[in-house]
């Protein structure tokens, strides 16, 4: 059981970037095995802040072997200025990094396709980040996408063709207007770049590494409740960003996953639209937003914030199996006086549960709250956990019984220093 699993378990932005950075040097592989360059994972180190899009976060470690899996969607343009934005830092990254040659390829008109889509859409829209995940997941299901491998063949430009063809009769039918010639120059030369990298059968690439019992961690992005089969549909992503993914996301066989880390924020967030049922409105929203920088990493867009959702967190680690729980940002909660927690919903007939509803329609329920004093006092100088304020250890008292699952790391800053480790 060598291939352990580290998730977001909200709705993205846990702070996955800082764990799977704090947890690298555990492991001899990192591979990524859904999304793409949506996910943008924020490591912070040695004064430095980089934030990752598609390459795994083990990149920055030399010793350690990158993996984009075949579950993934790459973008070949956002790949080539990832790269050159990492240049600076002289990694080997020819030599550490693998593509399956199976990951979807993300063309220029999916990008387009996602913003007529969204257009489309109007007070519905789903608030994609319109980097072309969706298209480019929509074709490969109707096995009509390209692979990375396919770059390699001859007809490379005619299938590119014949499927840009039918993305501009849908472009034309809903009216939207583009320029693609500019793009495509640069597409090109991106394909071109990526040639020069080690695309691989990856599914050989992890299972000879779990035969010779290399330690793999498998990096997800986004979070459990974007989930394209168990997140608050249709307002999603595209791919299983839950445990499960990475099984088929890289080729590896269930028997053959150890730990599931979860990862939570001491409260949530949401970027994009879809139901948000602990979301705060009003100075408080605000405040944790300004305390916890919530803004996105890969559009910038505010997120919106509000309170921990105890039943979302917990269908989350039922769909996962998660063994390990991991809190973040708890200092962000340094400011307030109370702290709450939603431990139930109650529904408009007057009953509670504790289960998420088929669809979660914000209106048809409130959650109930279960406060806590604050601990209001900075968490800047402790490093062990023993030394954390009371209130903060009845805090996660309080959420270990709930959740049934040990919270291993206390995350109380954005420093790889500023993790707090549980013997
Ligand atoms: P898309 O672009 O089709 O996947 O968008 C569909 C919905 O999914 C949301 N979405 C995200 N929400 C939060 N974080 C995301 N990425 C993180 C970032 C990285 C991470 O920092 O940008 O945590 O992995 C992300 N990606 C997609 C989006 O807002 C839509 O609601
Ligand atoms: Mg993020």
């Amino acid at each position: 059981m060598n291939v352990d699993i580290l998730l977001g378990l909200q709705w993205g932005d846990e702070g996955k970037g800082k764990i799977v950075d704090y947890l690298a040097p555990k492991y001899d592989v990192v591979a990524r095995f859904q999304g793409g360059p949506n996910a943008g994972h924020t490591l912070e180190f040695d004064g430095i802040k980089h934030v990752l899009h598609q390459i795994p976060s083990g990149i920055f470690r030399s010793q350690i072997k990158n993996i984009i899996g075949n579950g993934v969607v790459l973008d070949p343009v956002i790949f080539k200025r990832e790269v050159e934005g990492l240049e600076q830092y002289e990694l080997d990254i020819k030599e550490n990094l693998f593509v399956s040659k199976k990951a979807q390829l993300i063309l220029p008109t999916h990008r387009l396709l996602d913003e007529a889509y969204e257009e489309s859409k109007g007070e519905n829209k789903i608030g994609s980040t319109k980097k072309g995940i969706g298209p480019t997941y929509q074709d490969k299901i109707a096995r009509l996408g390209l692979r990375v491998g396919d770059i390699l063949s001859e007809n490379f430009k005619e299938r590119y063709q014949g499927l840009v063809e039918l993305h501009k009769s849908i472009l034309d039918f809903y009216d939207f207007d583009y320029d693609l010639e500019k793009v495509e120059s640069v597409f090109f030369e991106a394909i071109e770049f990526l040639k020069e990298f080690n695309l691989v059968d990856s599914e050989y690439v992890i299972n000879s590494a779990i035969q010779s019992d290399s330690t793999i961690l498998a990096e997800g992005a986004q979070g459990s409740l974007l989930d394209i089969d168990f997140g608050s549909y249709p307002f999603v992503t595209s791919s299983n960003t839950m445990s499960a993914g990475a099984c088929t996301g890289l080729g590896v066989a269930p028997k053959n996953i150890g730990e599931v880390y979860g990862i939570f924020k001491a409260y949530c967030t949401r970027v994009g639209s879809g139901p948000f049922p602990t979301e705060l409105f009003d100075a408080v929203g605000e405040k944790m937003q300004k305390e916890g920088n919530e803004f996105g990493a890969t559009t910038g867009r505010p997120r919106r914030c509000g309170w921990l959702d105890l039943p979302a967190l917990k269908y989350a680690i039922m769909i996962n199996g998660v063994t390990q729980l991991f809190m973040m940002k708890a200092d962000v909660l340094n400011a307030f006086e109370t702290i709450k927690v939603c431990t139930h919903y109650k529904l408009k007939d007057g009953t509670t549960t504790e289960e998420l509803p088929f669809e979660v329609i914000d209106q048809d329920f409130v959650p109930v709250y279960k406060d806590f004093k604050g601990w209001n006092k900075s968490l800047e100088s402790i490093s062990d956990f023993e030394s954390l304020p009371a209130e903060l250890l009845d805090y996660i008292e309080f959420l270990e019984k709930e959740l049934n699952v040990p919270i291993n790391i206390v995350s109380v800053g954005p420093d790889r220093t500023q993790t707090i480790i549980r013997n």
